[in-house]
């Protein structure tokens, strides 16, 4: 069993795609083991993105995501992390594979719906950001 973090992004709330990410990741089996709508400071969102401080679209891309409300959320299950990433398409909407979640919504690379972490440690990390041990459950226990 793994954890991911996930992240509907301003313009995914602002789009009420809300239902429409987390039903995505529900019907594959994937279960939501923590949620809650949060609105980022400039700082909390350049704190999330630490790893990409130095990329050209660093400051643009914590503008966006500190614009409006999100949804953050830890998803579990098996390969939760590939699958999320799966479910989500690539980062380029223009590649994203069709049926995916930004294939279907996003037609940015910036403004691309949702976030999902890339590997079992930057999900923990990620998880971590977010939320306290006493927020998260464990829903196989
Ligand atoms: P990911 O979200 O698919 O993991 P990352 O490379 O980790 O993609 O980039 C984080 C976020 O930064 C992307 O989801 C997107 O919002 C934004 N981003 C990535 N590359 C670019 C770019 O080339 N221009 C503008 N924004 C970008
Ligand atoms: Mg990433």
């Amino acid at each position: 069993m793994e954890q991911t973090l996930s992240i509907v992004k301003p313009d995914g709330v602002s789009r009420n795609l809300i239902g429409e990410v987390i039903s995505r990741f529900e019907r594959q089996g994937l279960r939501i083991a923590a949620l809650k709508m949060i609105r980022m400071t400039k700082d909390e969102a350049r704190g999330f993105y630490i790893v990409h401080k130095d990329r050209p679209f660093y400051e643009s891309l914590t503008d966006f995501m500190s614009e409006g409300p999100v949804v953050v959320m830890v998803v579990e299950g098996e390969n939760a992390v590939a699958r999320v990433r799966e479910l989500m398409g690539a980062t380029d909407p223009s590649e994203a594979a069709p049926g995916t979640i930004r294939a279907d919504f996003a037609s940015d690379i910036e403004r691309n719906i949702v976030h999902g972490s890339d590997s079992a440690e930057s999900a923990e990390y990620e998880i971590g950001y977010f939320f306290s041990s006493l927020e998260r459950v464990n829903s196989t226990a």
